[in-house]
C-alpha cells in the first residue's frame, strides 16, 4: 500500500491493519514464506563458527519504541542462535552513545545495531569498530551512509512525512497555525522527515502556517512542558505535529486534561499502546506509525546476513528476515521494511505495542 499522494481509504486500512496484526502476532508480516521455525538455515554462528553477537543501541533506554524494536531484535537473535545485548544512554544527546560503542568494540561483538541520534557525532566511533571487524547496521535513524554497512528504513521519508501532514490538515480542514514538537534537534529521523513536511506544507497547504519547530529530547517531562510552552507562545495554535512516540504521548496527556482538549489537535507518530487512552477520550483521533518490533528482527537478520557474509550491503544484495521473508538491499544500502500505517479509534484495540 503507497499512501503517496492519495489517503488511506477504509478499505486498504482494514487489510493493512490485518496484515499488521498478523505480523504483531509473529505472522509472516512481509508475506514472503513463513521460516520462524527454522531461523535462516545456516544457524546462528557466523563463518568462523563463532556464535553471532549482536548489541543493540538504540537512542536512549526507557523509551517503549525502543523497548519494543529491541523486542524483536532479541527474537530474531535467539531464533538464528546468536548472543543478544542491549546497551544505551539515559538520555538521546549526541555522542551519548559513543562509550557504547566503543567498548562493543572493545568486546569484539561481531554486529552493532544502532538508532543514531546524530548522524556525524558517532561516525568515528562507528568507523573503528567497523575496522575491529564489527558489522554496522543503522535502524530507525541514520548515520551519513560512511559510517555504517547497512540502513534499515522503517517506512520512506516521504511517506512518513506525508502521512503526518495529511493528518494534521485534514483535521484543521487545511487553513491555521500549527507547531512541531520533535525528538532531539540532531536525529537524523526526525529531521528528514521535518525537511519534507515543511517543502509538503509551502507547496500543498498555503494557509497552514507553521509557527515552530521545538525539542523534548525524547524525554517525557521536557516533551510535556515544550508543549506547555507552545500553547502559549501561539494561542492560535490549532494542531501539534510530533513525529516522535516520546512526543506526541507528552502533548496528548497535557492536551487531554487541559481546556485545549476538543480545540488543539495531536498527531504525528505514536506507539497504539501509549495512545490509547488519548483516542479513546477524544483527545487523538489518528496518528501513525510502523511496526517497531518487525523493524528490529529485520535489522537482527540484516546484521546476520552481513556477518555471515551473505551480503556486502550493496544494491539487489538479497537476504532472508525470518518470519519477515525475503528482502532487497536498495539504493544507499538501505533496507526499507514497508509503509507507514494510520491507527485511530476504529482499529486501535486490534494492536498491542
Ligand atoms: C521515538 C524515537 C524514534 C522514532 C519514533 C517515531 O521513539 O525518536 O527514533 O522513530 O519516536
Amino acid at each position: 500500500m503507497k499512501l503517496h499522494g492519495k489517503r488511506m481509504g477504509a478499505l486498504t486500512a482494514l487489510v493493512t491493519s490485518l496484515v499488521l496484526v498478523t505480523s504483531a502476532c509473529g505472522g509472516t508480516g512481509g508475506g514472503n514464506g513463513d521460516k520462524a521455525s527454522g531461523g535462516s538455515g545456516s544457524g546462528g554462528s557466523g563463518s568462523s563458527g563463532e556464535k553471532i553477537s549482536v548489541t543493540f543501541l538504540p537512542k536512549n533506554l526507557g523509551n517503549p519504541y525502543f523497548d519494543t524494536s529491541d523486542k524483536g531484535g532479541k527474537e530474531a537473535v535467539q531464533q538464528f542462535g546468536g548472543t543478544y545485548n542491549e546497551v544505551g544512554p539515559d538520555t538521546a544527546s549526541p555522542d551519548a552513545q559513543v562509550p557504547f560503542i566503543n567498548t562493543a568494540a572493545q568486546q569484539g561483538v561481531k554486529a552493532l545495531v544502532v538508532s543514531a541520534n546524530d548522524p556525524k557525532a558517532i561516525g568515528s566511533a562507528l568507523n573503528q569498530a567497523r575496522s575491529a571487524g564489527t558489522k554496522v547496521v543503522t535502524f530507525d535513524s541514520d548515520t551519513d551512509p560512511q559510517y555504517r554497512d547497512l540502513f534499515v528504513n522503517q517506512a520512506s521519508a516521504e511517506g512518513i512525512a506525508k502521512v503526518e501532514v495529511d493528518m494534521a490538515t485534514k483535521q484543521i480542514h487545511d487553513s491555521g497555525e500549527i507547531a512541531i514538537l520533535s525528538a532531539s534537534a540532531n536525529a537524523t529521523n526526525q529531521n528528514a522527515w521535518i525537511k519534507l513536511m515543511k517543502a509538503d506544507l509551502a507547496k500543498n497547504h498555503p494557509k497552514v502556517k507553521l509557527d515552530a519547530v521545538v525539542y523534548g529530547n525524547d524525554d517525557d517531562q521536557t516533551s510535556f512542558d515544550k508543549t506547555a510552552a507552545l500553547l502559549q507562545s501561539y494561542p492560535n495554535l490549532k494542531a501539534i505535529i510530533s513525529p516522535t512516540t516520546v512526543g506526541i504521548a507528552a502533548a496528548a496527556r497535557y492536551i487531554s486534561t487541559s481546556n485545549y482538549k476538543g480545540k488543539v489537535a495531536v498527531t504525528g507518530l505514536g506507539t497504539p499502546n501509549q495512545m490509547r487512552k488519548y483516542v479513546k477520550d477524544g483527545t487523538v483521533s489518528e496518528f501513525a506509525l510502523w511496526n517497531p518490533e518487525d523493524l528490529g528482527y529485520l535489522a537482527a537478520y540484516a546484521a546476520k546476513a552481513l556477518v555471515d557474509k551473505q551480503i556486502t550491503g550493496k544494491q539487489g544484495d538479497t537476504f532472508t528476515a525470518g518470519k519477515l521473508g525475503k528482502y532487497t538491499v536498495g539504493a544507499d544500502s538501505t533496507v526499507l521494511l514497508g509503509d507507514p500505517f494510520v491507527f485511530n479509534k476504529a482499529n486501535i484495540g486490534k494492536f498491542n505495542f
